[in-house]
């Protein structure tokens, strides 16, 4: 069979394992992949995406001519609205049998599957239920009774209970990562992506780990062993020759032991400087010391919002102040660049709460407390408790759980406020701020004079370079730099303009 997996923006970890693995049963797969230009975190332009850098019908030609039987997408809530619209002109281009999964249909297969686009979706892990799909559409068997697996027959949708999880991850073959290679070396090269573990041991109300709880009660999280994260990336630094390396574990911090086995494993054969996420709860001078000498240079940590009660009641984060402060602290005295994550927007969040949250990041600084807006995600928990505050309306999670709207969370998420906004740009500059001036700005309420539009990518950028040249820090984080974003969109132009000369000089 050939089986087409459609995607934009990034690289996609999930389409790797899943190509993979179906290419061990001799089916063949392709990448048909929309580089979304001017339609990102950075930049987002309708009138630039739609009209002049418009990918669409370059990758709706491409998988026509790919004649693929299936055509596979994996969906976030941010991008199904995107799904939607190319899967439907696909399958009538095409014919293939359309299958989405991720976490999108996982969080509300039912309202995917009635949709009436996909004629499979996959909800859960689908390492398994993907493969044997793709073999019973091969075979022309009947598929209904696939684990995992929901569909439509007879006019009725249909969804099966998930399978027992995939406890042994090792048993997995390394991602297909030629896929996204091929497409756009640049892209991916900056920075490996990897993750050694599945989920996480947290549950915070605002995000995904608390909806697949629902699917998976008795605990969804794995990791793999510390041999086998190592080996895979000693073999991509071999072939591909990768320069950096970010882990997208949750948490890759959680288990001292695991974590003290693999960096012995990393210093001695991978060696590379890396970008991780942390948790307060189990930072001490012991574990950044590790981190340091295993070439981490960055790492992400949230804190969210410093009231306690919010924190506990409405985001269902433990951990005390204290111990986010004393967290905060040991890694500012270390060569790590901190990114520090804090959430504008949470249910009855007051203006005091975050004069409270400001002071705490200028007295713990982080070397970037970034700030992101409250965006509610189907199925997640916060739902439930903004619905019962009365924030939330009924229709208004029915537009959420059809995602009917693109609020991206850095700049606006669900729960944009002007007079917040100038309170969250100060939390983003607490970094540079002195106590004593953070103290009477607040006392005078001087943040009422500072602009309410997001300062987030300029400030960014900006302490990225103020970091490198007076504290040597670097911050080897996924992202591009600005050359390689302008390397990025010169070399889709370039594609572009070819692939519409070669139709003009054909017609
Ligand atoms: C790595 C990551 C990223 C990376 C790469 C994104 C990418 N395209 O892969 C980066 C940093 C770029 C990123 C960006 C964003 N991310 Co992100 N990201 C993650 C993270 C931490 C891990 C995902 C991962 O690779 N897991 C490992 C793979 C193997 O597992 P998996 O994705 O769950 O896939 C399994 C199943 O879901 C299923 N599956 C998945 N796809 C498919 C496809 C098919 C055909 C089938 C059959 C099955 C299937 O099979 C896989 C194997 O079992 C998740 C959190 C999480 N744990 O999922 C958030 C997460 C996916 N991100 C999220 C968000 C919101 C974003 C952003 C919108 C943030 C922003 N404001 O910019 C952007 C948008 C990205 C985009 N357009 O794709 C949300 C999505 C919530 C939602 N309901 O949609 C998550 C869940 C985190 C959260 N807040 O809860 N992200
Ligand atoms: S610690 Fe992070 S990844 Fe884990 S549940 Fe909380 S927000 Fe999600």
């Amino acid at each position: 069979m050939r089986i087409a997996f459609a995607t934009s923006h990034y690289e996609n970890l999930a389409i790797e394992y899943l190509s993979a693995l179906v290419k061990l049963d001799g089916h063949e797969t392709a990448l048909f992949f929309e580089p979304a230009l001017f339609h990102n975190f950075f930049c987002d332009s309708n009138f630039l995406h739609d009209r002049v850098f418009n990918f669409r019908s370059r990758l709706l030609k491409s998988l026509e001519e790919w004649k693929p039987d299936i055509i596979a997408f994996s969906v976030i809530s941010d991008n199904y609205r995107w799904t939607l619209d190319i899967a439907r002109e696909a399958k009538k281009l095409t014919g293939a049998k359309i299958v989405f999964g991720g976490v999108h249909p996982t969080s509300v297969p039912d309202r995917t599957l009635a949709e009436g686009t996909p004629d499979f979706i996959v909800a859960g892990d689908a390492e398994e239920a993907f493969p044997e799909l793709a073999r019973a559409l091969a075979a022309g068997t009947d598929p209904s009774g696939i684990a995992n697996v929901g569909g439509r027959s007879g006019g009725k949708t249909w969804l099966n209970p998930p399978r027992p999880l995939m406890k042994d991850l090792d048993r997995l073959p390394f991602p297909d990562k030629d896929l996204f290679y091929r497409e756009c070396a640049l892209l991916v090269k900056k920075s490996y992506m990897i993750s050694a573990s599945r989920g996480c041991n947290y549950s915070c109300s605002y995000c995904w780990n608390s909806m697949i709880r629902k699917v998976y009660p008795e605990g969804f999280f794995r990791r793999r062993s510390p041999e086998n994260a190592a080996a895979e990336l000693e073999w991509a630094k071999a072939r591909y020759g990768i320069e950096r390396v970010t882990f997208y574990d949750e948490v890759f911090t959680s288990d001292r032991d695991w974590l003290e086995k693999f960096l012995e494993i990393y210093r001695r054969r991978v060696g590379l400087p890396f970008f991780c996420c942390v948790h307060p709860d189990n930072i001490d001078e012991a574990v950044v010391k590790l981190l340091e000498d295993s070439g981490c240079g960055a790492v992400n940590i949230g804190l969210q919002t410093a009231n306690e009660d919010t924190r506990r009641r409405i985001l269902n984060r433990g951990g005390s102040n204290d111990q986010a402060a004393r967290a905060l602290d040991i890694l500012g005295r270390s060569k790590l660049y901190v990114y520090s994550n804090i959430m504008l927007g949470l249910p009855g969040e007051t203006e005091k709460d975050l004069e409270g949250t400001l002071l705490f990041c200028a007295r713990h600084k982080a070397d970037l407390p970034a700030i992101y807006w409250l965006r509610y995600y189907p199925g997640t928990r916060i739902i439930e408790t903004a619905g019962g505050m009365g924030i939330l309306t009924g229709e208004q999670i029915e537009r959420i759980n059809d995602s009917r709207e693109y609020l991206p969370y850095a700049t606006t998420g669900s729960t944009y406020k002007p007079d917040m906004a100038r309170l969250g740009n100060l939390i983003l500059l607490s970094g540079f701020l002195p106590v004593a001036w953070a103290e009477t700005i607040v006392r005078r309420r001087l943040y009422r004079f500072l602009p309410a539009g997001n300062l987030l990518f300029p400030v960014i950028a900006l302490t990225a370079w103020i970091k490198k040249y007076f504290k040597g820090k670097n911050s080897p984080f996924h992202y591009l730099s600005v050359t390689d974003y302008a390397r990025f969109y010169l070399l889709y132009s370039w594609r572009l303009l070819r692939t519409s000369a070669a139709r003009l000089f054909r017609s």
